[in-house]
């Protein structure tokens, strides 16, 4: 007759010598940059790395790709500095930053193919820009006068979510439907097709991303989750989301999951380009660890004086993601003033067509919130129109709208 035995925690999960909590803690950060434990193809200072897994995927980079990247790094921030500006001026109500993610997102939306499906969270204005939404259509959202007004469906670029670890299960479910309709382990490749979910490290504490996570896999999805680990949710910091680095979790659900250096637009184009591919060929899921930082607040209404070290901001200036892509143009291809000096004025203007539109939208007629709701009419909404219609009358009669 068995016995049964109590069970004490291991004190080190790889059988390893016991670590302390600050060890741990210590782990969730400190990467191997170039290492197994973060892929990166193109260093801080600008140097090309190889790593053979991935060099394949990023074979065709030549400085006609490199030189697009950068454009669409600067273009992007550059719109994003201009909303955070309009919120300042009390154009928004909000805006939320993406300010240090650039190559996390322009990496990741220029590896996804035309018919793949990407789900994002709030703050993906990168992906939207290399999904073909204007810049323009993000702003309703921030003024609060729609809910963003892209079509999910040409563009490949759902809506924002706003409720945190949402889009995991939208998207989970999303690309099982791809897989019951036969877009996944075809042999032509054109015929497949992916999903792809963008979620924050705050957001993997969610029961929603777990949900997702396990569905996921038990249903051979082909969807690429792809955390952006900016270091905080808010005013948390990471370590209050985990004790291990995020893409080991995957490990616990069956699917791999690999950590790249989110501030290397090589690196993340090149793993997300591996990471669709395996989905398209039906060996989803995988989970992306993009590991970067927030260099603005969370949002608008943030003060992340109130929470977070000065000093740490200033160490990741240092691997901006933008700078080490410009300084490779330079030393490595020559690319001369010329060029840069063209996307500075191209980024210019974009900015000023972002704020132009933004200054001179119309405030939509109240009664919008009965349209769009219904495929259909009803008499009941006929009426509650009409009242509401009556209702806002008596304020502009009174002088008060
Ligand atoms: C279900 C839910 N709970 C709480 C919030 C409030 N909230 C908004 S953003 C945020 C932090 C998210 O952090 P993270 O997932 O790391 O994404 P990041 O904002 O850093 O990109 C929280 C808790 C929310 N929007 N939805
Ligand atoms: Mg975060």
């Amino acid at each position: 007759m068995s016995v049964p035995q109590s069970w004490t925690p291991p004190t080190s999960m790889d059988g390893g010598p016991a670590r302390s909590r600050e060890q741990v803690v210590a782990g969730l950060k400190g990467t191997d940059e170039g290492g197994p434990d973060l892929v990166q193809l193109l260093t801080p200072e600008g140097e090309r790395r190889s790593d053979p897994r991935f060099d394949d995927y990023g074979a065709d980079v030549d400085v006609e790709v490199l030189q697009d990247l950068y454009r669409d790094m600067v273009l992007v921030r550059r719109f994003d500095r201009e909303g955070n500006a309009l919120q300042r001026q009390g154009q928004l109500g909000i805006w939320v930053p993406l300010l240090g993610q650039e190559a996390a997102q322009v990496g990741a939306g220029r590896a996804m193919a035309p018919g793949d499906m990407a789900f994002p969270s709030y703050r993906e204005h990168g992906i939207a820009w290399c999904r073909g939404v204007d810049p323009t259509e993000l702003l309703g959202i921030f003024r609060g006068t729609d809910h963003g007004s892209w079509d999910p469906k040409a563009t490949g670029f759902h809506l924002y979510t706003i409720v945190i670890g949402n889009q995991c299960l939208n998207a989970t479910g999303y690309a099982m439907g791809q897989r019951f309709d036969g877009r996944v382990g075809n042999p032509d490749p054109a015929d497949n097709e992916a999903t792809i979910c963008f979620f924050g490290d705050g957001a993997t504490s969610q029961g929603d991303v777990h949900e997702g996570f396990v569905w996921a896999a038990v249903a051979d999805a082909p969807v690429v989750f792809y955390c952006q680990n900016n270091q905080w949710a808010i005013s948390e910091p990471l370590e209050r989301q985990t004790r291990v680095p995020l893409y080991q979790r995957a490990r616990g659900y069956g699917f791999p999951g690999i950590r790249v250096d989110g501030n290397d637009v090589l690196a993340c184009r090149a793993v997300t380009r591996w990471a669709l591919d395996e989905c398209r060929s039906g060996n989803g899921p995988v989970l992306i660890e993009a590991f970067t930082y927030r260099m603005d607040a969370h949002t608008t209404s943030d003060d992340p004086s109130r929470y977070r070290l000065a000093s740490e901001l200033e160490l990741w200036k240092l691997k901006d993601p933008i700078e080490r892509v410009r300084v490779n143009l330079v030393r490595e291809h020559g690319v001369g003033k010329g060029f840069f000096d063209e996307v500075q004025a191209e980024s210019d203007a974009l900015a000023a067509r972002f704020r132009e539109f933004c200054e001179s939208m119309p405030a939509p007629p109240p009664d919008r919130i009965f349209s769009r709701v219904y495929a259909e009419g009803s008499p009941q909404l006929d009426a509650q129109r009409a009242e509401f219609l009556a209702y806002h009358a008596s304020f502009a009669d009174a002088g008060v709208a």
